[in-house]
Parts: C-alpha cells; sequence; structure tokens
C-alpha cells in the first residue's frame, strides 16, 4: 500500500498492556439502538458474531433497500459511504486530511486524521467496545455522538455498518488517546476482538478498509478507479479546508486519464469546480459569483459558485454536507428565490422593475450553472437516495448568505448585470412566447381528437384550399368519400333531415347530435361566438341528391347557417353542390342532365339513339361520375350562397323567418301569394 511519511500508521508499537481494552472516561452519549447482548469473553465472540449477523442480516438480504442497488452504482456507494465518514470529521473541523488508497484485489483504503472512532466500552453493551458497536449496528453511525458529531449525513444515515455488512472483508484501524487499535470483520461478522496493537504517540485518526463482497456485488464487479479519482476529487472541491492523498496502484491506472498519486487541495472550493464544470463554455457575465459565509443565519455555512451560460442549459450541483443532493431541496430553493430577487431589485434600480415582473425563477435559473453546498447540523434529508434536503431552515440560511453578496456583485460591474438582466427578460419572453404557441397547439389537437366519428377529414390541415361536402345520408356519404381528392376534400354524411332550426327550440338545437357534428367539423363557433380564422375548411359545400328531399335538406341546412353563422355565409364559405339528375350515353359518350329540361334540350341536340339513366341518388352513382360532375373543382358548377341585402328592411331574415319558421300560416300566405308565378311554371 502507498504510504508517505505523514501517515499515521505504521506498525504501531506493541506491548502487553497495550493489548487490553483502555478503560475510557464515560461520556455522555445518544442510546445506541440496542442490538441483542452477547457474552463476555472470547468464547462469546460464537455467539455475539451470531447476533452481530442478526443485526446486519436485513443489509445483506436487502442491500437495495440501503445503497440503492447492487449494480455499479450501489458498489460505488460503499466507497461514497467510508469517504463521507471521514469529510465529516474534517467538516466538523477534526480532520485536516483524508487519504484514499486503491489496490488491486478491489480493495479501497480511506484514512483520515481525525478524532478516531471511539473504542472504548459501550455503556449498554459493555462487552463490546463503541467502535465494534458502530461497525457492527445498523443507525449507529454518526447518530452516536451528540453535538459536534452531527453535521454527519453519511450516504443513507446508515453509517459505515452497511458497508461492513456488504464487504467481504473490512478492517479498521484507530488512533486514539495515544494508542492504535484495530479489528476486522467479514461480511459484517467480527472476526476477534478488539485489539490494542500498541502506542501511538501524537497520531490520531481513523482507517477503514474494505472489499466488496462478490457474493452480493458479482464476481466481475470492481470499483472503477476513474470514478473513485473524481468522488475524491471532488470533496476537496467541496470543502476547501480538506486535503485529499489520491494514491492508487500503476497497474490500475494503466491506460486511464487518471494518475497514480495526486493530491486535492482547493482552498477557493467551489469557485475552481465551477471553473473546471464550465471550461470552454461562454458566459452572459464573464465574472462568477461565487463566496463563502460562515453563520449566515446565526448558525451553518454555505458556500456557492454561480455562472450564466450562454451557449448551453444550465445545472445545479447541491450537496450538504458534502453529500451530493441530487434531488435539490430547501437549500436550493433558498438559491432560485434569492437569485431572482437579486435580480429583481436590481432590474428596480435601473429603472427596468415593470418588465421584470414576468420574469420567474425558472427563467433566472434556464442557463445556470450553480453550485451550492451547505453545511449544516443534523439534517434531514429524504428520497430514495437521501437525494433531497428538507430542513426547512437551509433555504433561509442560503438567502442569509448570498442577498448582500449578489447584491454587491451586481452593483460592482453594471453593464455585465444588465446583461443578465436582459439576458432573463429574454427567456421570459421566450416562455411566454412558447407558452402561446402550446396553447394554440393544444387547441388544435383537442379540436382534431373531438371531430365527429363519421367526418372523413382531408389530410392537409391548413383551412386555405379545404373544402368540406355536406352529404345527405350514408350511401352518398360512402360515393363521395371515394371520388374525393383525399387531400383537400372531407366528407360529412348527415343522417335524413336535419332539424329545422328555424322553428325549433333552444334546447332542441342545443340537444340536436348533427348539427353538433357539422359545428364540431367546422371549428369556427356559432352565434357571436363565429371566428372565421377558426374555420377549418375553405368551402362549405352542401351536396344533396338531386330532388324534392334533396332541396328540402339544402333549405335545412342554408338556415342552420343562416341562423347560426350569418358571417360565414357572409365571407363567401357556403356552396351547393349541382348533381346532375340523368345521364345520356350515346355509344362511347356520356353527358349528364341537371333537371327534365336540361335533359331535353340535350337530347334534342344529340340526334339518334341515346341511352337515358336516371340517378336516384347520389348514393347510386357511380364513383367516376361523381368525382367528374360533381366534386372536381375543373369540372363541377356551384351555386355561391349569398345573402341578399336591400335598403331598409332585412329581407332575407324576414324570408326565412317567412319561409322556414314556425308559423305554417306564413308559409301558406307565401304560397297563395306565389301561386301565379308557379302556374305560369307549369304553363311553359
Ligand atoms: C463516532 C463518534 C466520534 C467519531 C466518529 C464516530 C468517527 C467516525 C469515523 C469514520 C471515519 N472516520 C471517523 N472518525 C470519527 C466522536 C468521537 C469523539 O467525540 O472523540
Amino acid at each position: 500500500m502507498a504510504m508517505d511519511d505523514n501517515d499515521l500508521f505504521g506498525e504501531g508499537e506493541r506491548s502487553p498492556e497495550a493489548r487490553e481494552t483502555r478503560p475510557a472516561p464515560a461520556r455522555a452519549r445518544r442510546p445506541v439502538e440496542p442490538i441483542a447482548t452477547g457474552t463476555p469473553g472470547e468464547a462469546g465472540y460464537t455467539a455475539a458474531s451470531i447476533e452481530v449477523l442478526e443485526g446486519l442480516e436485513p443489509v445483506r438480504r436487502r442491500p437495495g433497500m440501503y445503497i440503492g442497488g447492487t449494480d455499479e452504482s450501489g458498489l460505488h456507494h460503499l466507497f461514497a459511504e467510508v469517504i463521507d465518514n471521514a469529510m465529516d470529521e474534517a467538516v466538523a473541523g477534526h480532520a485536516t486530511f483524508i487519504e484514499v488508497t486503491i489496490e488491486p484485489g478491489n480493495r479501497v483504503t480511506v484514512t483520515d486524521n481525525g478524532r478516531g472512532i471511539p473504542v472504548d466500552p459501550h455503556p449498554k453493551f459493555p462487552d463490546k467496545s463503541a467502535l465494534e458497536v458502530i461497525m457492527t449496528t445498523l443507525h449507529a453511525g454518526g447518530k452516536f455522538d451528540s453535538g459536534a458529531y452531527q453535521t454527519s449525513g453519511g450516504l443513507h444515515g446508515v453509517g459505515v455498518s452497511v458497508v461492513n455488512a456488504l464487504s467481504e472483508r473490512l478492517d479498521v484501524e484507530v488512533a486514539r488517546g495515544q494508542m492504535l487499535y484495530r479489528q476486522s470483520f467479514a461480511r459484517g461478522l467480527v472476526l476477534g476482538p478488539l485489539e490494542t496493537v500498541g502506542r501511538a504517540p501524537n497520531r490520531r485518526g481513523t482507517r477503514v478498509r474494505f472489499t466488496p463482497d462478490p457474493t452480493i456485488f458479482g464476481a466481475e464487479a470492481t470499483l472503477d478507479p476513474a470514478r473513485l479519482f473524481r468522488m475524491s476529487r471532488s470533496k476537496a472541491y467541496l470543502f476547501g479546508g480538506v486535503e485529499i492523498r489520491w494514491h492508487c496502484a500503476p497497474e490500475l491506472v494503466a491506460g486511464k486519464s487518471i494518475p497514480a498519486e495526486a493530491t486535492f487541495k482547493f482552498p477557493a472550493g467551489l469557485k475552481d469546480y465551477l471553473a473546471q464544470d464550465t471550461e470552454g463554455r461562454s458566459f452572459v457575465a464573464d465574472q462568477f459569483f461565487a463566496g463563502k459565509v460562515t453563520k449566515p443565519a446565526g448558525h451553518g455555512s454555505v458556500e456557492w459558485a454561480v455562472a450564466w451560460l450562454a451557449d448551453d442549459d444550465g445545472f445545479v450541483h447541491s450537496y450538504c454536507n458534502t453529500i451530493p443532493t441530487a434531488l435539490g431541496g430547501t437549500h436550493e430553493t433558498g438559491l432560485r428565490a434569492v437569485l431572482l430577487r437579486g435580480l429583481k431589485d436590481h432590474a428596480e434600480r435601473i429603472g427596468q422593475a415593470k418588465r421584470f415582473a414576468t420574469v420567474t425563477a425558472d427563467d433566472v435559473m434556464l442557463n445556470c450553472a450553480a453550485l451550492l453546498s451547505v453545511f449544516i447540523r443534523e439534517p434531514e434529508f429524504q428520497g430514495q437516495n437521501k437525494g433531497r434536503l428538507m430542513t426547512v431552515e437551509a433555504a433561509r440560511i442560503v438567502d442569509a448568505a448570498l442577498r448582500d453578496s449578489f447584491d454587491h456583485w451586481l452593483a460592482s460591474m453594471p453593464s455585465q448585470a444588465l446583461k443578465l438582466v436582459e439576458w432573463s427578460l429574454e427567456r421570459a419572453d421566450e416562455r411566454l412566447r412558447r407558452r402561446a404557441e402550446k396553447d394554440v397547439a393544444r387547441k388544435t389537437a383537442t379540436r382534431k381528437l373531438r371531430l365527429p366519428g363519421k367526418l372523413a377529414d382531408c389530410s392537409m390541415s391548413a383551412a386555405q384550399g379545404s373544402e368540406l361536402f355536406i352529404v345527405e345520408g350514408d350511401s352518398a356519404g360512402g360515393s363521395a368519400k371515394q371520388a374525393r381528392d383525399r387531400a383537400s376534400q372531407a366528407v360529412l354524411p348527415l343522417r335524413g333531415k336535419i332539424l329545422n332550426v328555424a322553428s325549433a327550440t333552444k334546447d332542441k338545437l342545443a340537444a340536436n347530435q348533427q348539427l353538433a357534428d357539422l359545428s364540431q367539423a367546422l371549428g369556427c363557433g356559432t352565434g357571436q361566438h363565429y371566428r372565421d380564422g377558426d374555420l377549418r375548411y375553405d368551402k362549405i359545400i352542401i351536396m344533396t341528391d338531386a330532388d324534392v328531399d334533396g332541396a328540402h335538406i339544402a333549405s335545412l341546412l342554408i338556415t342552420f347557417f343562416f341562423r347560426q353563422m350569418p358571417k360565414l355565409i357572409e365571407a363567401g364559405h357556403l356552396f351547393i353542390a349541382l348533381p346532375p339528375l340523368y345521364r345520356l350515353t350515346q355509344g362511347t359518350k356520356s353527358v349528364y342532365a341537371r333537371d327534365d329540361a336540361d335533359k331535353d334540350r340535350l337530347i334534342k341536340a344529340m340526334k339518334g339513339k341515346v341511352e337515358i339513366s336516371r340517378f336516384k341518388g347520389l348514393g347510386e352513382m357511380p364513383m367516376q361520375d361523381l368525382r367528374d360532375t360533381t366534386m372536381h373543382p375543373m369540372r363541377r358548377s356551384l351555386l355561391k350562397i349569398a345573402v341578399a341585402r336591400e335598403e331598409g328592411e332585412d329581407t332575407t331574415a324576414a324570408a326565412v323567418e317567412r319561409l322556414m319558421g314556425n308559423k305554417p300560416e306564413a308559409r301558406f300566405a307565401f304560397i297563395q301569394e306565389r301561386a301565379p308565378q308557379a302556374a305560369a311554371l307549369v304553363d311553359l
């Protein structure tokens, strides 16, 4: 194993009396969760071993519960737990360096120069040392000691005993009170009593060496030196007060981009870390906002480094007591709030308060690259991997630490601060614009979703150039669907006679499915809610049979449009298709006649034998004929529906009321008035 001259533990001086467990003064301690009491003495270790196994048995049975899984990540969690314990000593001000040593055979050693794990007999279990209780009892760890040691986060707050349970071998050495002690374990079982190795004057600290259990992690599972290197280095960034010494067996670094030996000490801490994390990127403001404050709100400490990236997405990496809090938590909430507040205040100072009112913390944080590290006592975590800090106080601590500092930072560089304010405003504008676009998209999507089932829509989505054929009955609908141009022509079949809008009550109108389908297909709304821009088609074409029933249905539909969507007619969207009633065939040539008069005229012109076929309805018409005569934009004839406006009174509205309204006597009077004209027509 690589060791330097500073190394705490050599062999240690051995002396017979030193082998005995040193009686230590009793300390006030929190009670430790009890484990079964063992029998004292050498023979007792067999019994005790079983009890210890019982204590850590849940960890071996369900390792995932404690380290998140038995994959690569779980494996490296073991190292995180061990180095976190050592970091706790450094953060608490008891250790100044941590040494990490990687050896072949998946052997990792972490050494610190802290106080050393207590070795005196545990008050509750006089036959066991405190160290043994810590190593073999779940939940002992950091909660063991009251007061000063309580910054401990630990991996899952479960302590080093979890590492012990999941290691095929774990050795602990403690230099404490001028003495060196040692105890070994295998899969959570003690291999022997705590040994006093010898005298160790002027040395103190803890060394934990472990090898993960291949029966838990798999025979192939190996700790990745590069990953351990990064984890170790990040600890040095996160706590400028510690020096991390890295030693790795040369054969393990071969071909990797990591050194065999390195020392990490970053007094500028997070600022250095952020510089490394954002290397080669460009920034909105070219200065970092970084600092460190101890006891900002009377306790704890906060360190931060913040930059705004001009080129890419931002990130916030937060930590509590050097433990990564990937899910954020109260400290991140504090950071977001204080950065938004600071920029808002600055915007106000430069007369931009009004514009800045729409800016949210999300806008400010979007491209913000931030490192935030808090140190607090008794942190509370939540989440599967304790990834979220829950201590409410942390938000206030962060706020108190950064507030003045951020104000000064902004005020000290006005042009950069202006850039940041402008940049945040742009983010807010972008967000609002995106939301507006999304709203439109959502509306379009729901409208599409709510289209009536009978509608055979066209494939083009733009209204411009598209047409909706309203046809009479399912069979005509079937023909029209075959005859249409799918890209631009939609078909909506209606069943039989539709409701007469002019004579129906409002309730009946509202309950009518046919008309609801029609309105939905059109998408433009009715009455005063009509919006021409929402109309889904350019031309609305009523296509009914060329008979009296067809004419009736057409008039009912026109009435509907006139009453419900007069603007649709005004804007020139409504048409009537003119399907033929007859086909006249002579040899291989066919012509179509719209009505009887048309037919007679054509027959006269044709001379000779003509085959006449009368279409009973559009449904009977061959698809080809329907297309060529009625639907094809280049060959068809359409009637445009328009509203005749006359000076004084709106005669169209009066006529519709008279002909379609709920007073039959008005219709009767109309017919009587027009009788002479009808007679004249018959006479023709
Ligand atoms: C419990 C109590 C005390 C220290 C420790 C544990 C401790 C644990 C580890 C793990 C790695 N390095 C460590 N260093 C210390 C406090 C003991 C005291 O008050 O003196």
